[in-house]
């Protein structure tokens, strides 16, 4: 028999908000620039760095890319990525405290739909938990809807791997069947249904892969499927159908 509907899986850059190119993207040329370094991702840069998960990662995979590393990066390459990573996410949270970034459209709208059907609600993400509690400060309307975060430091592999899903389903004691997960990137979709989950994917950017394999693929929640907004009852057709 088809397991129902239990929980919904929230990824968390892309999908809660358009936290990497508004957020983590402008954050990391800040942190670049507080450290002297001339280096500057373009929202196109960006795009394609995200094919790497995890900010720390994605720096490690751009500087492979260049022979122009600032002399204190050539001197102690781990210790520069961690510092410029530290001063990015602290500059990230600044960002957003000053300023807090919209959710996406719907999304509000779904959270609280769910919860009030008695939803279980997870954010899984492999940013890091200061980053995600830096979004939230400016949503703390959002924070007890999730029951659990799983974020990058919980686990030792990051999107696409499933590690995060699957962490999330034991930490909630469900199995795949019994959650949707909710992402927007080829990254996010892997790592889902590598943990065997069915996804809803709300594009987010031009991360270049595929998303064969989503049980939809929408721009928005509010533009849903064929301009109709997707509610929990259209996710519960989706997951049937998995
Ligand atoms: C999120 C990430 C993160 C963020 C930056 O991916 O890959 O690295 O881009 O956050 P997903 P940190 O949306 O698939 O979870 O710098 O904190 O890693
Ligand atoms: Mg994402």
């Amino acid at each position: 028999m088809m397991a129902s509907l239990d929980a919904l899986l929230w990824d968390v850059d892309g999908t809660l908000a358009d936290t990497e190119q508004e957020g983590h993207r402008p954050a990391f040329n800040a942190a670049f620039a507080a450290m002297g370094c001339d280096w500057h991702w373009s929202p196109q840069d960006y795009d394609r760095l995200l094919r790497v998960g995890g900010g720390q990662e994605r720096l490690r995979a751009w500087m492979a890319t260049r022979d122009d590393w600032p002399a204190e990066a050539r001197r102690d390459p781990d210790g520069w990525v961690k510092q410029l990573h530290a001063r990015k996410t602290s500059l990230y949270r600044q960002r957003l405290l000053d300023t807090p970034l919209p959710l996406r459209p719907g999304v509000e709208r779904l959270l609280k739909e769910a919860a009030a059907a008695g939803l279980r609600q997870a954010v899984v993400t492999t940013s890091s938990r200061a980053a995600v509690a830096g979004l939230l400060a400016g949503h703390r309307w959002l924070e007890p809807l999730f029951e659990l975060w799983v974020c990058g430091e919980d686990v030792t592999a990051k999107k696409p791997d499933p590690a995060a899903y699957r962490r999330a389903l034991a930490d909630l004691g469900l199995s795949c069947g019994q959650a949707l997960a909710l992402e927007d990137s080829p990254a996010g979709l892997q790592a889902a249904r590598g943990a065997g989950l069915a996804v809803l994917i709300t594009r987010c950017g031009d991360a270049p892969g595929p998303l064969e394999g989503a049980a939809a693929v929408v721009d928005t929640l509010e533009s849903g499927i064929l301009g109709r907004p997707l509610g929990l009852d259209d996710l519960r057709h989706l997951h049937a159908q998995r």
